[in-house]
């Protein structure tokens, strides 16, 4: 190494220095060796940090058995590949399950590193990909779940969605370009009425709006007016993190879909190229508008990109509330409907994933969605169909209709695989909500999500109730806790909510909550709800 070069290796924080002496994807040719020599043999770097841009996670808290992130371009997946999927945690018996995740996607639990070889042959086969899920790369990139069903819908994202995908990760292969961002970034792309991704949390969103002045590129559906052209108003650096959470702002920019791949493309290519890499607690693209002013930030995109974008159309097309397309619903092609299943907290064992892709076989097309509320959707379930359909025993399990506080339940991964977690979240969430349902009556669902750190994956912010995992102090001792937030509201109009209330015990929540959701949403305590009936 030159001189030169030690110097400014020495400047980088420990994340940034490891990058530049061997890139991530670097381990992508070295499985085979991997798993012939095992996780205990294995580089530190390469085992704790590297295997992540493959889309494999060690876990400190169950170590040898890693966690795989895959990617679910707008969230959806073949029975197919939902029944690889299966296979794989399966074979790991009860160490094995699945989560669907707040970023529509699926990860998979109780990977033995010796088997990687055999699950990314059998991921090839079926197309399935985990490449550059971690670390600092393109995280899952969201669409809205009923793209191409939806009657309502303004454009049908999947196939951006996966043009982009492709884009970034040399169509799974992964992607040298992309592969050294300075820290994780986060795309969303809707087309649907009720920003059904959570556009405003993004890096990059792309949100519906009508501009006066774009070129026509696609066919118009009926909800386009015929002076105006379809296209995307940009949002961009939304992002939570321990230190700060920020709500997406306007780039005052819009894009017709033709153009959606090189925006991507030019916005990394700038937020590689400029964005700051000294603190990773500063270095989400936000802080590198911060610096630069939007003007000047939005000036280096057009540079990349090779021409000036269009400023952004004066209103965008958001303008419902939030679905959460758990149940029945018609389809924009007639005689078929899409079918949303509750999944408490996401989570899946092999057997439910088994049987999720059968049903979508034998009712559906073989075709599977998932939310960033972490449910499944089942669509093109003929009417002829729908009665068996309803009638599969899983629909007990995974209810289309669930009581109002299971049914917005969203909860991260938390202490049970996760080394940052402050909190056991999951079955906590579940536990607590079943005694709250059972003491309350409530006339809608509340939207409750359950994080267990500040880095925010169960993205409190958004909810109407969101519990945080923090450390609380109760009779002089450290007990595990959460701080409340309130406010978060999605759909049209969608803003971050804000801490209303720290340190709660959790073994003091229910009370509190049972309180919050009297006093703010209405409920009723079932004995004097039975009374007032
Ligand atoms: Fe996350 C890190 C799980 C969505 C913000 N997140 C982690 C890690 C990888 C930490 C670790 O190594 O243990 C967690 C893995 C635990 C495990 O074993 O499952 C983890 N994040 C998750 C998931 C699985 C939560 C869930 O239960 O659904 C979500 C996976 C999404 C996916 O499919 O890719 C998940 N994470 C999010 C979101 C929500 C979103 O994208 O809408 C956020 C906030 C939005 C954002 O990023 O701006 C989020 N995760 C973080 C952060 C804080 C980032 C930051 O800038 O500081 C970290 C920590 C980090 O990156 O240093 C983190
Ligand atoms: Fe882990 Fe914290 Fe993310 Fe939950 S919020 S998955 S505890 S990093």
């Amino acid at each position: 190494m030159t001189e030169a070069v030690t110097t400014v290796t020495a400047s980088l924080n420990k994340f940034e220095k490891f990058k530049a002496e061997k890139d991530g994807l670097a381990v992508k040719a070295e499985i085979e060796k991997f798993a012939s020599i095992g996780w205990e043999a294995m580089d530190e770097t390469d085992r704790d940090h590297r295997l992540k841009w493959v889309g494999v996670f060690f876990r400190p808290v169950t170590p040898g058995k890693f966690m795989m992130r895959m990617r679910m371009p707008n969230g959806i997946v073949t029975a197919a590949q939902m029944r690889v999927l299966a296979e794989v945690v399966q074979r790991y018996g009860d160490d094995g399950s699945a989560d669907i995740t707040t970023r529509q996607n699926i990860q998979l639990r109780g990977i033995r590193i010796e088997d990687l070889p055999e699950i990314f042959h059998k991921f090839h086969t079926v197309g399935l990909t985990s490449v550059q899920s971690g670390m600092d790369n393109v995280r899952n990139i969201t669409g809205d779940p009923v793209a191409g069903l939806d009657a309502n819908e303004l454009f049908d994202t999947r196939e951006l969605v996966q043009q982009i995908q492709d884009m970034l990760t040399n169509k799974g292969q992964g992607n040298p370009e992309f592969s050294n961002l300075p820290r994780k970034f986060n795309i969303a792309i809707t087309g649907g009425r009720d920003n059904s991704v959570h556009a405003e949390i993004n890096d990059l969103a792309f949100v519906p709006a009508f501009h006066e002045d774009g070129e026509k590129d696609f066919t118009p559906t009926p909800y386009h007016s015929s002076s105006k052209v379809f296209g995307f108003n940009i949002l961009v650096g939304g992002f939570f993190s321990a230190k700060r959470c920020e709500a997406a702002i306007p780039l005052d920019a819009w894009v017709s879909p033709a153009d959606v791949v090189a925006v991507c493309r030019a916005v990394l290519e700038v937020f590689r190229d400029h964005g700051l890499r000294a603190n990773r607690q500063k270095s989400r693209l936000m802080w590198l508008i911060d610096q630069w002013g939007l003007e000047k930030f939005r000036s280096e995109v057009e540079q990349r990109l090779g021409k000036p974008l269009l400023p952004a159309a004066p209103k965008d097309e958001i303008d419902w509330e939030k679905r959460d397309h758990i149940g029945v619903y018609k389809q924009k092609q007639p005689e078929l409907n899409y079918v949303g299943l509750h999944i408490p907290v996401g989570r899946l064992t092999a057997e439910d994933m088994f049987d999720i892709a059968r049903l979508a076989d034998v009712y559906g097309n073989g075709e599977i969605r998932l939310t960033v509320e972490q449910n499944v959707i089942i669509p093109n379930i003929p009417d002829s169909r729908l009665v068996l359909f309803l009638a599969e025993p899983l629909l007990e399990k995974f209810s289309i209709d669930p009581q109002p506080l299971t049914r917005s339940l969203v909860s991260c991964t938390g202490a049970q695989f996760c080394n940052f977690a402050l909190i056991e979240t999951k079955n906590r969430a579940l536990k607590i909500i079943k005694a709250l349902e059972e003491d309350l009556e409530l006339t809608r669902p509340v939207r409750i999500h359950w994080t267990g750190c500040p880095n925010s994956c169960g993205q409190p912010q958004v909810a109407d109730i969101g519990l945080m995992g923090t450390k609380a102090r109760k009779n002089g001792k450290a007990v595990e806790g959460v701080d409340i937030y309130m406010g978060g509201k999605v759909g049209k109009e969608a803003h971050l909510g804000t801490c209303v209330q720290k340190g709660i015990p959790c073994e003091d929540l229910q009370p509190v909550l049972r309180d919050l959701l009297i006093q703010h949403f209405g409920a009723k305590p079932r004995q004097e709800a039975l009374v007032t009936h």
